[in-house]
């Protein structure tokens, strides 16, 4: 069966002023249905035609891989926003990042301090440990924290195409700009 690139959870413009009309079109239109096309152009007729994405996230190697894991990223990143914005953790999450993290502000700061510190391309996360810990982590490209058994909670593309056009090459100005349109309640679900 092909995958299918999902629809934005919301409008062209519902993430101004942070991220531009301009932006969604590139970066959804082109970039992630780039690596959906890819990955059907690969799969058709072969034995991973109906793998499902997590399991070929979990499993494949090389181009398979690289493209299903950036079609399951860009999904899951487009979740992790909220059309307006202005959305704040549950005080129970905020409880588990205070524990984890000493406040809610240095866990802000530690992911941030991630994602500006990625070399080249790649992803931030908020993620679940197997023994149930939060943590803070970055991968490489593609690279998925599922790879290592933990369970994705927020994620921040930090890929330039995902801040070049709004912000230049100021990463670290996104990074502080995407607080304000972070979907809580989808990272709650994750947990
Ligand atoms: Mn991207």
């Amino acid at each position: 069966m092909a995958h299918e690139l999902p629809k934005l959870p919301f409008g062209p413009t519902d993430l101004e002023p942070f991220l531009s009309a301009e932006t969604l079109d590139y970066h959804h239109g082109k970039h992630h249905k780039a690596y959906v096309d890819n990955l059907n152009k690969l799969s058709a007729g072969t034995p991973i035609e109906d793998a499902t994405l997590e399991e070929l996230v979990k499993t494949a190697e090389g181009g398979v891989f690289n493209n299903a894991a950036q079609v399951w990223n860009h999904s899951f990143y487009w979740n992790c926003l909220k059309g307006g914005g202005g959305s704040a953790p549950g005080a129970a999450l905020e409880a588990r990042l205070s524990g984890a993290f000493g406040s809610f502000a240095a866990f802000k700061e530690a992911f941030n301090k991630a994602g500006v510190g990625r070399f080249g391309s790649g992803w931030a996360w908020l993620v679940k440990n197997a023994d149930g810990s939060l943590a803070v982590t970055t991968t490489g490209n593609a690279d998925n924290p599922m790879r290592d058994g933990a369970t994705p909670l927020l994620t921040c593309d930090v890929w330039e195409h995902a801040y070049y056009i709004d912000f230049r090459n100021a990463r670290a100005k996104y990074l502080e700009e995407f607080w304000g349109f972070v979907n809580w309640d989808f990272v709650e679900s994750n947990l």
